[in-house]
């Protein structure tokens, strides 16, 4: 008899004892024993992913009114919180123990202790209300990048956005050995408001137990904070990608048209809100994921998948001018949840849809009107700037047919991008793997964004737009990088990206769809068929490809001044990045490879070179041969 299952017995239905006892992995169910026993669920609901079951997670979320439905079918509206509405980087807490320390740069705490507190906050939170288990596949099933996930939870909403962000994995839970491995998340709203959002969001804790590949979120519901399997886990298997020689990167993974017929396939890191899904979802391109993509090498060849099989995107500025493909499924049937949107008749409104936004109605601060204020005194605006939608990539028509292919596509080139208003062009090639890894990946520059809690734009250094999530020193994040691209024969092209320069006054230098010229650029560029001009910092596209694409893509002219504005070399904004990398690498970061200090001096050299010739504001036009 398992002692397990025979406790749990009582909280289970019948029907929940079989689907349980179906599974023979003993830690799954003791984990999930455990989870019921110390958050004191009085039911226990087992999802075998069988339609029924999907069905009725579907109707709790709404018979509670964790979300309630819209006019349109299918369509249902979630609110979190007023202080839950993004990623909490404060709260979240890596779980160290004794005498381990992670880079500077990474919120840690001792582990008993941690553990010792995030359990005492769990400790009932599930009382009168049903734990729900969600067995899932992170990447395709039955493939190599396989990484199986158990979720516990109480809240409906998550369980339901989990079926439209992931790869269901009950049967695979059901037919695996009894040592098999997973990674486990525990999470529970904590206490509701009447408005069923977490009431104590100053006992918000989201404490990552790599020692144990455990995750514990409570008294959050935001999805990036209680959907375990979306940046929680993504650390976890950070680490496991560390000690198996693979990369588990925060990236979008897209299928890109060139001539022909071709495509080709490119992987983008950006941070939260700077255009990772918007890059992904060009129109003419195909979406093959937005958010998480684990690559490997197989036959010297790096191969990538897509983590997810949904998104959970930021809904702010889509339009059905901008992103026509996407704004067509927010208004079609089917499913897709909403988030911290404004609702009026049963119909979501979001801040930059295109059209008039109502004067009152409710959202994220419940019933709203114009000029309502919080109790900071602040106005609250009539949607949340990271109001969000979830819905299944197999509801787009633009879905790559590739998504599921368990050996995943061949990447031929990889792009880093951030918010850098100063320095970097608007898109560059590095001078190899190396140049590109250390130049555009570990000394990316951003600012903070909406995605997370605190203040916005505050400018900082985001290593390959990972660094929210890095588990590991970030130092052997960069070399795992590094040695990554040595073990491929031809490793694939890498690109900076800069979608938000701006000229002295502060205007941005470009119109958001110029990236889409950026990206067919690079896919001319990955097949040898244009040429590019050397610069200190990397090559650079001709005006006259550029003139072509615009062309083409966009139907406009473009002007030779607009290219030398956009791709004049700023010598000084560049030497100041270098100067704060290099400051950032020596204060904060432990097992920095050497390769770093050097690629960066190089750059520097370079860059100081070129200005005594040309001076401190170099156009293109200097380069060319
Ligand atoms: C996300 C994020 O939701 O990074 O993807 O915040
Ligand atoms: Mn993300």
């Amino acid at each position: 008899m398992n002692p397990y299952i025979e406790a749990l017995r009582p909280k289970l239905s019948k029907a929940d004892y079989d689907k349980l006892c179906a599974i023979s992995i003993p830690k799954v169910h003791e984990f999930i024993a455990k989870s019921a026993d110390l958050c004191n669920a009085e039911h226990v609901f087992i999802c075998s992913d069988s339609v029924e079951d999907k069905d009725y997670i579907r109707q709790q979320a709404i018979a509670t009114k964790e979300e309630t439905p819209l006019n349109i079918s299918g369509h249902t509206i979630h609110y979190d919180g007023y202080y839950d509405q993004g990623r909490d980087r404060k709260a979240t807490k890596y779980l160290v123990p004794k005498r381990i320390f992670l880079s500077k740069a990474l919120n840690q705490i001792d582990r008993q202790e941690g553990l010792a507190e995030v359990k005492g906050v769990l400790r009932d939170s599930m009382t009168g209300r049903t734990m729900i288990a969600r067995f899932l596949s992170l990447g395709p099933t039955d493939s190599v990048f396989t990484i199986l996930g158990l979720q516990c939870t109480d809240s409906w909403y998550v369980a339901h956005s989990e079926d439209l962000l992931y790869r269901s994995g009950y049967k695979i839970f059901s037919k695996s050995g009894s040592d098999t491995q997973f990674l486990r998340v525990l999470h529970s709203a904590g206490k509701l408001t009447e408005n069923m959002v977490s009431a104590e969001h100053d006992k918000k804790c989201i404490y990552i137990d790599y020692m144990d590949n455990t995750i514990y979120s409570v008294n959050t519901q935001y999805a990036g904070n209680s959907i375990g399997f979306k940046k929680l886990a993504f650390r976890l298997a950070i680490r496991k990608a560390n000690t198996e020689g693979w990369l588990a990167e925060h990236m979008m993974l897209m299928g890109v048209h060139g001539p022909n017929g071709r495509k080709t396939y490119f992987a983008g890191a950006f941070p939260s809100a700077c255009g990772k899904t918007s890059t992904a979802m060009l129109p003419g391109e195909t979406i093959l994921g937005d958010d998480i993509a684990y690559i490997r090498e197989i036959d010297s060849v790096a191969r990538a998948v897509n983590v997810e099989a949904g998104i959970f995107g930021i809904i702010k500025d889509v339009n059905p001018i901008d992103d026509v493909s996407i704004f067509k499924v927010l208004h079609n049937t089917g499913e897709i949840i909403f988030s911290n949107v404004l609702v009026k008749d049963g119909k979501p409104y979001w801040l930059g849809m295109g059209s008039e936004l109502p004067k009152e109605g409710i959202n994220f601060s419940g019933k709203w009107y114009e000029g309502k204020k919080d109790e900071a005194g602040n106005e609250i605006s009539v949607a949340h700037k990271n109001a969000r939608y979830a819905v299944t990539l197999k509801a787009l028509e633009n879905c790559d047919p590739e998504l599921e292919n368990p050996i995943g596509v061949e990447l031929k080139g990889i792009m880093y991008g951030g918010r850098d208003i100063k320095a970097y062009v608007p898109v560059q090639q590095s001078f190899d793997w190396e140049h590109g890894i250390i130049s555009y990946g570990a000394a990316l520059e951003t600012e903070t964004t909406f995605a997370t809690i605190g203040k916005e734009g505050v400018p900082e250094i985001n290593m390959m737009s990972i660094q929210d999530f890095i588990s590991i020193p970030l130092g052997k994040n960069v070399r795992n990088n590094l040695d990554f691209g040595k073990k491929l024969q031809n490793p694939p092209v890498v690109f900076g990206v800069n979608y938000f320069l701006q000229d002295k006054q502060g205007n941005y230098l470009n119109d958001p769809k110029d990236k889409h010229v950026w990206i067919k650029w690079m896919e001319l560029r990955v097949h040898g068929e244009v040429d590019a001009i050397k610069t200190p910092t990397g090559y650079i596209p001709k005006y006259e490809d550029l003139r072509k694409l615009f062309k083409q893509l966009r139907d406009k002219d473009y002007s030779k001044e607009d290219y030398i504005k956009q791709f004049s070399i700023r010598v000084t904004e560049n030497m100041d990045k270098i100067k704060r990398v290099r400051q950032f690498y020596k204060k904060n970061v432990t097992y920095t490879p050497e390769a770093v200090f050097w690629e960066l001096n190089q750059q520097y050299e370079r860059l100081l070179n070129a200005k005594e010739k040309y001076g401190d504001y170099i156009s293109p036009e200097e380069f060319k041969e």
